[in-house]
């Protein structure tokens, strides 16, 4: 866990360069987040909604199995020397009114050496990266005087998103603009260039938030984006390699994703196949698109669900080779390898 003084604790500028560190979740005592209804109605499968309330904690059995899930995708990481930095085991999110551990990159992305934490919209999320997160975001700190944490500002906490006489811009979304909220998720690094999406999560003073905290040099660039239901791009795009993205042609156009200078030449290529909702575990908070949450390690090997076929099959004809890990209960608890990670290095 300790690197020599001349390597860097956080440094990534893309998706797809040979990463070298990382942060890979724990699911502690996971809950069902508890947020208002319409922001629940708004994001989550419709059959769930009911489970989304205060202490409603996951069942023991998925929780216990995404745990070893967790722990298999961290020890495949490890072996392939990968710095891998872990949250503290157990946490109750039970007693903390909170979600879980085991999707840090909805609340942290790092760019260039900066690592952002998310300004959260859902307060039962206020306090996750403090609580799973604030040990290692110190020891990434102490590690490396050139990284720069920027931790969530109090003001953030204001619990003022759906009040109803600040809507008037809410446009499509369930919350306003009454403070900066976004979540990480719901951002890609494509060089100098963040490319995001507006959603029930992130709004402009959001955006605004996360460009003033950017490097020099750095600039965020919204897509166009038809989904009305969005919460996190990472089941819309997924660049493979540097020159070669997949995305969800069901949530974003070609011409969408072609219209940033940054993607002009990439070869785009349209997830070819329906994904099919699995029978059990139940995805309770996701759509089966998370076939598009993988990990690319260096821009030649995915990790991808172990179960996935059609999926590895079509990495494989991309020039991708395809590492399986199980993964489907993590699935069920609300992500998939992107959500459950965080890169901190990437060469
Ligand atoms: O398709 O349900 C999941 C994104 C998880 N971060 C979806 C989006």
């Amino acid at each position: 866990m300790h690197p020599s003084s001349s390597t860097p604790s956080v440094h990534a500028d893309d998706e797809v360069s040979p990463l070298k560190a990382v942060i890979v979740g724990r699911a502690g005592r996971a809950c069902f987040p508890a947020a208002p209804p319409a922001m629940i109605a708004a994001t989550m499968p419709e059959a769930h909604i009911h489970r989304f309330k205060p202490k409603s904690p996951f069942p023991d059995n998925i929780i216990e199995k995404a745990e070893a899930e967790l722990d298999c995708f961290a020890a495949i990481l490890k072996a392939e020397g990968i710095r891998v930095y872990r949250p503290p085991k157990g946490i109750d999110w039970l007693a903390e009114n909170g979600y879980t551990g085991a999707m840090p990159r909805d609340g942290l992305i790092s760019v260039g050496k900066t690592l952002i934490e998310a300004p959260f919209a859902w307060p039962c999320r206020s306090r996750e990266i403090e609580l799973a997160y604030g040990d290692i975001l110190k020891e990434l700190a102490a590690e490396d005087s050139h990284a720069r944490i920027v931790r969530r500002p109090e003001e953030t906490f204001a619990n003022t998103l759906l009040d109803e006489d600040e809507s008037d811009e809410k446009g499509p979304w369930v919350i306003n603009n009454s403070r900066p909220a976004f979540d990480a998720a719901d951002f890609m690094r494509f060089g100098t260039v963040i490319l995001g999406q507006y959603s029930h999560v992130t709004n402009q003073a959001g955006v605004d938030y996360l460009q003033k905290h950017l490097p020099e040099g750095y600039r965020v660039e919204m897509l166009e984006v038809n989904d009305p239901n969005a919460m996190h791009i990472d089941a819309t795009i997924l660049p493979l390699r540097k020159g070669l993205l997949v995305y969800n042609p069901k949530k974003i156009t070609e011409a969408a994703l072609r219209a940033h200078e940054v993607l002009k030449n990439w070869d785009l290529r349209p997830y070819p196949f329906i994904p099919q909702e699995p029978t059990e575990p139940p995805l309770y908070m996701t759509s089966p698109w998370l076939s598009l949450n993988a990990l690319v390690l260096d821009g030649l090997r995915i990790v991808v669900e172990a179960s996935d076929d059609i999926t590895v099959e079509w990495y494989e004809q991309l020039g991708m080779t395809c590492i399986r890990c199980p993964f489907k209960h993590v699935n069920s608890i609300g992500g998939s390898f992107h959500c459950a990670t965080v890169d901190l290095v990437r060469e």
